[in-house]
């Protein structure tokens, strides 16, 4: 609390009209002040033109819903979770299903809401070959009419079942640890720890010839509280066949260690006993984990003074909905989703009125690594299947986002449980840092402000944080960036060379591509759009005006016509623009509006691996930059997040999404890739940053408006001057001076007493502190 009002004072001396008006962002956790006549700026309120289609269940729908599913009348013998062993069957997810976009369109245009269904997954465990299986259940909130059936028509495997090979995990790390009770002398001598000290880090399992075949390595436990685990691995493997759900018929196959694989624990042992065993580098933890602020005593110069902050000097100029979830800054608007497997999505993103965009989201991330070793030679993410909503944790103010920011709540549902992570969406205005538009001639200056509107969330999946942008500019741009910071997933240093840089005493940065796929409905002028490429190429022509032909370049326009051409990768040299045009509605010069789309910071990259041994047909969106196909109700995702169990035969396979379709003023759905090689160097120790961590594609208006629509914008400045004479300066146009200065002074005092990350609250059966008719907070 002093050093609040220290911070006030300190901060005085910014002042307007001789009144400083200081509130603090938060009332409710923090101290407001307030001077003079100064009144406090009121958000300004909104009310979504509609109520939002997407809208995540509420408290009573999830409620009601999983009181139906197991009423004993649905026949589908669930146990409740709290009671729940692998041998029982149980609910997963349980979230809206995303409506078609026939019937939200419709209801856009003033037609009834579209009902809504319930997509709810069921695992299936009391069976030899458990899986899950996923179900379309409504009308939500259930009623008389409400039924259940198996969710079939957005999976083009045809049906909804995936197999669960790691159904019984918790005895699968147990008997694993059996194995390591053989070998404890070794593990000592090699390693120089035993299981109280290491523990085993299972891969998932993966079907070959018929069997469940799961590597596993030994990795050290961190000995500090910080999150280092990813980054201690050890050199020791085992190869086991863990087919069927009868412990007693696992097998150890082999022992890996130092690039020689050996048949079992006798053969390890003998070679161990023989003199000249090779000993390799043993792991250690240490301050080189730690994330936390480096003990050494080392300083950066003139650091300790407080960095520049940004301030909202008369409120917020945005409006939200929280109720429904819809927000508007300047001429853009939309309303977000959110799910348990993709985190946020926005739809219906209107600008000056028009939708330009039905659907921005992300649609699955890919981390794939490589390595001599089994672990990271067999590792393939696809993090849908993990999750990113429900590791969209609580921001923090002053950090992760400007504090005036507006937060939002995220929630999820799944296996009869609520989770609550409140302040994980951020939506605020920066300054860009750079103007949006300058030019001085001879004898005056203009120069327009660069105000960015960002919506962020930032998803912690294991070892690694996604932040997730998406950036509004003045000029009708969108911007989706991603970030990624946390710590790496690194490989044990031996016989890794051609994988990575040896970054400490025994690991290596395991190479990986991240690619990150995201869906862009865009609609210009309505569905009906066609795709344009504009090559630029170099060329000899004949000119009639010169006598000899002229080397020289020019442009080239096609469409790409038919889905057989819908795998695009962005052109050397950069040599082409892409943009979705509606040749129906051609501008009064002739020329097609449209959006382009083009790569921003990073390098947008597919993956380098083709034909992935480890993620077979599950990784159709990643062979290229970007994808366009016909938008269809059936092929509402590139992916889905139980393809990670059956990564051969996956539930949604893209690549059956090209089925030589026209692309010629249809509705056209662009899938574009953001991700980067990753190559970890010393400086991604103990966290990568996210500096270079960084890829974004922009969206941009292309002949799509008559002019640059910024022009419009009050925050712009022009100087007429008399070149060389003092005093001459006439200011022809500039923002009025604020009346009141409403400044922000929490940025450099922000309170964390209250930051929690998250919380769950059990749904079914409701425990005594969740009131399901209480409102959604
Ligand atoms: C504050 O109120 C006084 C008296 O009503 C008025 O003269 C003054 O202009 C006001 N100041 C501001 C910044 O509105
Ligand atoms: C219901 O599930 C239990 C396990 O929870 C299982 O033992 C039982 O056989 C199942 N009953 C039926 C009728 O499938
Ligand atoms: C843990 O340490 C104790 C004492 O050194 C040892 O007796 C025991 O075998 C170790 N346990 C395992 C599982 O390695
Ligand atoms: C590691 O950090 C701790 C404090 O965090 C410090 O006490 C210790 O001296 C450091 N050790 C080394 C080897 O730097
Ligand atoms: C992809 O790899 C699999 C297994 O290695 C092989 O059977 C298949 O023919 C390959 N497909 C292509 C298109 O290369
Ligand atoms: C959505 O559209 C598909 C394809 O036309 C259809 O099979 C499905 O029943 C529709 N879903 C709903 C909830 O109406
Ligand atoms: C859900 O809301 C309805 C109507 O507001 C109410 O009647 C019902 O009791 C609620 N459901 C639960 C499980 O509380
Ligand atoms: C929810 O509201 C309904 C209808 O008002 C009421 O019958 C029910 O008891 C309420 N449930 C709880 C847990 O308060
Ligand atoms: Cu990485």
């Amino acid at each position: 609390m002093v050093r609040l009002t220290l911070g006030l004072l300190a901060l005085a001396a910014i002042v307007c009209d001789s009144t400083v008006s200081a509130i603090l962002p938060n009332p409710n956790r923090r101290i407001r002040r307030q001077a003079s006549n100064c009144s406090t700026p009121v958000d300004p309120a909104i009310k979504a033109p509609k109520p939002n289609p997407w809208l995540p269940f509420s408290r009573n729908e999830t409620a009601t819903l999983l009181e139906w599913l197991h009423a004993p009348a649905q026949g589908l013998n669930l146990t409740v979770y709290a009671n729940f062993t692998p041998w029982d069957n149980r609910v997963g997810v349980t979230e809206l299903l995303i409506p078609n976009k026939t019937d939200v369109l419709n209801y856009l245009e003033g037609g009834p809401a579209p009902v809504r269904y319930a997509r709810v997954e069921l695992y299936f465990g009391a069976t030899e070959n458990p899986y899950t299986e996923d179900y379309i259940v409504g009308p939500i909130p259930v009623s008389e009419a409400t039924t259940i059936n198996p969710l079939n028509f957005i999976y083009n495997k045809g049906n909804g079942k995936s197999p669960v090979y790691a159904a019984d995990y918790q005895l699968l790390i147990q008997w694993a640890e059996s194995i390591g009770t053989q070998i404890s002398d070794i593990m000592l001598d090699i390693l120089g720890t035993d299981l109280n000290t290491s523990r085993i880090i299972a891969s998932d399992p993966k079907q070959e010839d018929g069997r469940t075949i799961l590597w596993a390595q030994y990795g050290l436990y961190p000995t500090s509280e910080y999150d280092s685990g990813s980054i201690l691995p050890q050199g020791l493997f085992l190869k086991t066949d863990i087919t069927g759900r009868k412990p007693e018929e696992w097998k150890l196959l082999n022992i890996f260690y130092d690039n020689i694989l050996y048949d079992g624990v006798d053969e390890f042992r003998k070679a161990w006993e023989t003199p000249g065993f090779n000993k390799l580098t043993k792991q250690v933890d240490g301050n080189w984990t730690h994330t936390g602020r480096s003990s050494t005593g080392e300083s950066i110069p003139l650091d300790e003074r407080a960095p520049p902050i940004s301030i909202q000097p008369e409120g917020q100029r945005f409006s939200v909905d929280k109720d429904e979830n819809y927000v508007k800054w300047m001429d853009f608007e939309f309303y977000t989703g959110f799910s348990r497997d993709l985190g946020v999505t926005l739809y219906n993103i209107k600008y000056k009125g028009k939708r330009i965009i039905y659907e921005l989201g992300l649609q699955e991330a890919i981390a794939h690594y490589a390595g001599n070793d089994p672990m990271q030679s067999r590792t393939a993410y696809l993090d849908s299947y993990y999750g990113f909503g429900p590791y969209v944790f609580e921001l923090l103010p002053g950090y992760d986002c400007p504090t005036y920011s507006t937060f939002l709540k995220t929630s999820y549902s799944e296996a009869g449980y609520s989770f609550t992570n409140k302040d994980s969406i951020c939506l605020f205005e920066q300054d860009a840092g750079y103007p949006l538009q300058r030019h001085t001639s001879r004898d005056f200056i203009t120069v327009t402000k660069n105000t960015v509107f960002t919506l962020r969330f930032v998803s912690t999946v294991g070892n690694y944080d996604y932040n997730f942008d998406y950036n509004f500019y003045l000029d009708g741009s969108i911007e989706v960036k991603v970030r990624a910071s946390g710590y790496i997933q690194a490989a044990f240093y031996a016989n890794n060379e051609d994988y990575g840089y040896k970054i400490h005493d025994a690991i290596s940065g395991s190479m990986h591509d991240h690619v990150l796929n995201f869906k862009a409905d865009i609609d210009v002028l309505g569905v009906k759009n066609t795709f344009e490429k504009v090559a630029i190429v170099s060329d000899t022509v004949d000119y009639v005006w010169s006598p000899i032909p002229r080397n020289t370049m020019r442009l080239e326009r096609s469409f790409v016509e038919n889905e057989d051409d819908g795998k695009i990768n962005w052109p050397t040299n950069s040599a082409a623009m892409y943009v979705v045009v509606n040749t129906d509605e051609p501008n009064i010069y002739g020329e097609y509006p449209g959006y382009r789309i083009l790569p921003g910071s990073g390098s947008p990259i597919h993956l380098t691996i083709q034909n992935s041994s480890n993620l077979l047909n599950s990784a159709e969106f990643g062979t290229h930059h970007l994808y366009v196909t016909k938008q269809k109700d059936t092929e509402p995702r590139s992916a889905a997040a139980a393809n990670s169990m059956d990564l051969g035969d996956p539930l949604v396979n893209f690549g059956n999404f090209f089925d030589s379709e026209s692309l010629v003023q249809e509705d056209i759905v662009v899938w574009f890739n953001l991700g980067m090689h990753h190559v970890p160097h010393t400086g991604d120790l103990p966290n990568t940053v996210f500096t270079t961590g960084q890829s974004s594609v922009f969206l941009s208006p292309h002949n799509y408006l008559l002019g640059d629509p910024s022009r419009f914008t009050s925050q712009q400045v022009e100087v007429r001057f008399t070149p060389g004479v003092d005093n001459s300066a006439v200011v022809k146009d500039a923002p009025s001076t604020p009346k009141c200065l409403v400044v922000d002074m929490s940025p450099m005092f922000p309170d964390f007493s209250t930051y929690q990350g998250g919380e769950q609250t059990r749904k079914f059966p409701y425990t005594d502190e969740v009131d399901p008719n209480a409102s959604d907070p």
